[in-house]
């Protein structure tokens, strides 16, 4: 029994330090799957995110098959609701359980933050699809991003506004990281184009009551409201931006691009149209790639359009899988490696995953809500092209 225990000692003693005969061993066996593991809030107040991710994640999966260097591959999605204290749980029992190969998904920005110590303890590969604090790619070293920035999607409003005729606006963002993030930013750069900030609100993340805030708004009568919210929660700010008659008073509502999210616009109806917004992803992007993701997405999906969360999942999976197909179908340093410098056509243009930085660098479109063939989109009428995150100077 001693003997066995100081053995295998031995054994973990000569594998540390590389003294192992022959070829390195490898961390899996050929039978074993390769597992992804995607965290995502499939229930609670951001289920629309989970929905989305999963079901682009499930698309791409179906649309390449489960083998890469021909292992099965297998992917788990787990239901967080929402919540960092189950988010951090749900990532150790992945680890340390399932052993996936990489952590996938994140949903809001305080659920990434929770994964990262352990994706940095155990040297899992940590891909964030949906969540977008500039700040969340410094959490740790295996942190790949494949959804976007706050800065990055505000700097376009920005700089389109002052160009534009509005002079004075009031910002209005949700109380937390990308909120924060879009109303740094937008002060800034609209400041810098000659605009002026004259109030910044902030609403509480969860369950946020507009009417006093858009009260506060109509009285000090800007030329336009500018707005974060998190996907998902746009619907109810325009019922009330109308309700209180923000609208009739002239005042223009312009956001970044989660505001006027595609899997909530066409519910939105007529007060939608005319708004102006920065973002990454249209459903209404005029590409060839885009128009097949589409069609595929909601074919699959009946009754429902791919939003910028579904091609942050879509974008994920495919870095993923062509991470692990390079490093064949090793994780840890090797995955990570194969998944920084990708660079690909995704369904929302030419994107790269900056070696240096782990994250994406994309273009960013204006655009404006307008009402094709019946239903609403955000049409793109311009571009700024290739932008890395601003927030990170
Ligand atoms: C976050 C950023 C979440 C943008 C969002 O929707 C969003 C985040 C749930 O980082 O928490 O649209």
């Amino acid at each position: 029994m001693h003997k066995r225990t100081s053995l295998r000692r031995l054994a973990a003693v000569a594998i540390t330090a590389g003294f192992v005969t022959g070829a390195t061993l490898p961390a899996f066996a050929q039978s074993d799957p390769i597992r992804i593991g995607l965290i995502l809030p499939m229930s609670g107040p951001f289920a629309s995110t989970g929905r989305q991710v999963e079901a682009a994640a499930k698309l791409y999966v179906a649309q390449h098959g489960s083998t890469i260097a021909g292992r099965k591959v297998e992917l788990i999605v787990k239901d967080d609701g929402g919540t960092a204290d189950v988010t951090r749980r749900l990532a150790q029992e992945l680890v340390v359980n399932d052993k996936v190969t990489v952590l996938g998904g994140f949903g809001l920005t305080p659920l990434a933050l929770a994964t990262a110590p352990i994706a940095t303890q155990s040297k899992t590969p940590m891909v964030v699809m949906a969540a977008a604090t500039s700040s969340i790619i410094d959490a740790s070293p295996f942190i790949v991003r494949t959804s976007f920035t706050l800065p990055q999607a505000t700097i376009g409003i920005a700089e389109w506004a002052p160009k534009n005729g509005i002079r004075r606006v009031v910002t209005l963002v949700s109380d937390y990281g990308p909120g924060i993030d879009a109303e740094k930013v937008f002060v800034a750069r609209f400041t810098q184009g000659g605009g002026q900030v004259t109030d910044s609100l902030r609403v509480p993340l969860r369950n946020p009551d507009f009417a006093p805030f858009l009260q506060k708004v109509r009285d000090a009568k800007p030329d336009a409201l500018f707005v974060f919210l998190p996907s998902g929660v746009g619907g109810q700010m325009m019922k009330q931006f109308t309700e209180r008659g923000l609208d009739k008073a002239g005042i223009r509502l312009i956001a970044t691009g989660d505001v006027t999210d595609d899997d909530i616009l066409n519910g939105m109806g007529d007060a939608a149209l005319g708004v102006v917004t920065s973002h990454h992803y249209s459903a209404a992007h005029d590409s060839p790639a885009n128009k097949a993701f589409v069609e595929a997405f909601t074919k699959a999906n009946p009754g429902m359009r791919p939003n910028f969360m579904a091609v942050g999942g879509y974008d994920g999976m495919r870095v993923i899988y062509k991470g692990l197909e390079a490093a064949k179908g090793a994780g840890g340093e090797a995955l990570l490696a194969t998944m920084k410098g990708q660079s690909f056509e995704s369904p929302r243009g030419p994107v790269t995953i900056d070696a240096a930085t782990r994250d994406i660098v994309q273009d960013i479109y204006i655009r404006r809500v307008e009402r094709v063939g019946g239903q609403l989109y955000n049409v793109e009428f311009d571009v700024l092209r290739a932008v890395r995150d601003p927030g990170r100077g």
